[in-house]
């Protein structure tokens, strides 16, 4: 079972890497933070509002985030924000890998070619989306129905899946996704980022969910 099968109650996955592995792009101490304390609370916050909820013991985190309505009024805010915030640091830390990231695989460089007209293109979209999150939120490379390619922001920890978007690349732009080692200087985080994709992840996605393997 991964992060993403995974029912109630909720549990945090070990990283698929070492906590020093993003060294110099990412810190070791930003990766315990992240990991250990953001991350796990946002898995004690959702396994709290789901305990007394027996109905949804079965529900993965997707199932959870596509059906929001069904959920009771009283756990609906709870269960929207944290499940979002479990899904998008799971996401975020299994599309990172240590540096050397090689260039995006033939599964989804094509793809991004014919959607952005290129890496470059897409780098610039891409920073540009992630630079104008206001506060909060995050950056997205996502796919829809069509498996056409496109790049969105959302705020907080809202996901693409609610907006039936699959997403393939989340880019975290909170604060606590940077801060102690960049400062406020979100422009040199997003660009090192660049750095440490995990395109092979990226690319799994893609075809997992139907894209075409070029
Ligand atoms: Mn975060």
């Amino acid at each position: 079972m991964n992060e993403f099968e995974q029912t109630y109650p909720f549990q945090n996955f070990p990283l698929p890497y070492p906590y020093n592995a993003l060294e110099p792009y990412i810190d070791e101490k930003t990766m315990h933070l992240h990991h250990d304390k953001h991350l796990q609370t946002y898995i004690d916050n959702l396994n709290k509002a789901l305990d007394n909820y027996p109905q949804f013991h079965s529900w993965t985190l997707e199932d959870l985030l596509r059906n929001i309505d069904f959920l009771p009024l009283e756990i609906k805010i709870p269960v929207w924000r944290n499940a979002g915030g479990v899904y998008n640091h799971q996401l975020f830390f299994k599309t990172l890998k240590p540096a050397g990231a090689e260039a995006a695989s033939a599964a989804v460089a094509q793809p991004i070619l014919a959607s952005f007209g290129g890496m470059a293109a897409f780098k610039d979209q891409m920073t540009e989306a992630a630079l104008s999150v206001f506060g909060s939120g995050y950056a997205w490379l996502v796919m829809d129905p069509q498996k056409k390619l496109s790049i969105i922001t959302t705020a907080n920890q809202d996901t693409p899946i609610a907006l039936s978007l699959y997403p393939l690349l989340p880019l975290d732009v909170w604060e606590h996704a940077y801060y102690l080692k960049y400062y406020n200087v979100r422009a040199d985080y997003i660009k090192n980022w660049f750095s440490i994709i995990n395109w092979q992840e990226v690319a799994k996605r893609y075809t997992e969910n139907g894209g075409k393997q070029s």
